[in-house]
C-alpha cells in the first residue's frame, strides 16, 4: 500500500468494471481509534489493482490520517476516494473535490444558540472524569463529547461502559430534539465517548453523490455497483442509512479481521 497511487491501473481500467468498494474506518478498517494493521494495508493494496476503493468516516480527515496514513504517506493517496466527515471533506486520487459547511448551512446565531444550549447541558452533567473539547467544530458537522475528545483510550473506555449504563448520549440527544424541533439536524451515536450533529441528509449517504458524479469528469467512470462495508449498520448506527441505501450492496462486519476475511472470500477465491 505504501506505494504511489500512479502504480494502480487507472480507475477506468481496473478489472473489475464500473465498481467501487466504500469501507467504514473504525471497527470496519481499524480498531476503534487505532492505527491499520499492515496486513489490512496490503490487502487494501491488493484490491485497488483490481477495482476502485474508498473510505467513508464520520470522523474529520485529520484522525483518518492517523489511523489510516503514515507520517510519510497521505492517507488520501491511499484509496481512490477519501470521505472524511462522511463525504463533506472528499478526495479523489488525492485532489480535493468540492463541499458544503455545516456553519454555511446552519449559519452562525442558530449555531451560537446550539452551542451555548450544548456546552451548559454538558456543565450540569454529573461524570466520573471530564477532560477537554466538549465541541468539535469541523466542516461538515459537529461533533459533542460529554467526556471531552482529549479523553485518553483508558478514559474512552471506561466512559463508553458508563455511558451504555446510564443513557447519557441517548437522554442529551432527546433534550436536543426536544429543544430545537426546527433546526432540520440529525444526531448520531458513531463511536464511544461522542455524538455526531449535521444536517439530516448528511450521513454516509452524502458520499454517494461524489460517486454518482464521477461519471462527469473526464477521466471519470459510471459506478452502477457500489458495496460498502460497516460494523454498525443496525438502525441508529451510524453505517445504517448508507447500508441500507438502494444504491449500495451493505455488508456488515464484526470488526477489521472479518472484513479481512470477508474480503478474502468476495475477492480473492
Ligand atoms: O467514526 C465513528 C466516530 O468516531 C469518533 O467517535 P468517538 O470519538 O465517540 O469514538 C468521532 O470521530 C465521530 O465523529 C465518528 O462518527
Amino acid at each position: 500500500m505504501a506505494q504511489a497511487a500512479s502504480i494502480y491501473p487507472p480507475l477506468r481500467d481496473r478489472p473489475i468494471k464500473n465498481t467501487v468498494l466504500l469501507f467504514d474506518v473504525d471497527d470496519t478498517l481499524t480498531r476503534p481509534r487505532r492505527s491499520v494493521t499492515p496486513e489490512m494495508l496490503q490487502l487494501l493494496s491488493e484490491l485497488r489493482h483490481k477495482v476502485a476503493i474508498g473510505f467513508v468516516g464520520g470522523s474529520n480527515l485529520v484522525k483518518q490520517q492517523e489511523q489510516l496514513g503514515t507520517p510519510a504517506i497521505d492517507v488520501t493517496t491511499l484509496f481512490d476516494f477519501s470521505f472524511a466527515e462522511n463525504g463533506l471533506t472528499a478526495y479523489r486520487l488525492g485532489a480535493p473535490l468540492a463541499s458544503q459547511s455545516f456553519i454555511g448551512w446552519l449559519g452562525e446565531d442558530k449555531y451560537k444558540e446550539l452551542v451555548r444550549f450544548i456546552l451548559r447541558y454538558i456543565a450540569d452533567l454529573e461524570l466520573p472524569v471530564m477532560r477537554g473539547t466538549f465541541v468539535e467544530f469541523r466542516n461538515g458537522m459537529i461533533n459533542v463529547s460529554p467526556v471531552g475528545r482529549n479523553a485518553s483510550v483508558q478514559e474512552r473506555n471506561d466512559y463508553e461502559k458508563f455511558d451504555k449504563e446510564n443513557g447519557v448520549r441517548v437522554k442529551f440527544i432527546e433534550e436536543l430534539k426536544r429543544k430545537f424541533p426546527d433546526l432540520g439536524l440529525t444526531y448520531s451515536i458513531g463511536g464511544q465517548i461522542s455524538f455526531d450533529v449535521f444536517p439530516t441528509g448528511w450521513d454516509k449517504t452524502y458520499c454517494l453523490q461524489h460517486i454518482e458524479n464521477d461519471k462527469n469528469l473526464p477521466d471519470g467512470v459510471d459506478y452502477t455497483t457500489i458495496h460498502f462495508f460497516g460494523d454498525k449498520t443496525f438502525k441508529g448506527g451510524n453505517d445504517f442509512e448508507i447500508f441500507d441505501d438502494p444504491r449500495t450492496v451493505g455488508h456488515t462486519v464484526k470488526n477489521p479481521d472479518d472484513t479481512y476475511k470477508q474480503l478474502k472470500e468476495l475477492f480473492f477465491k
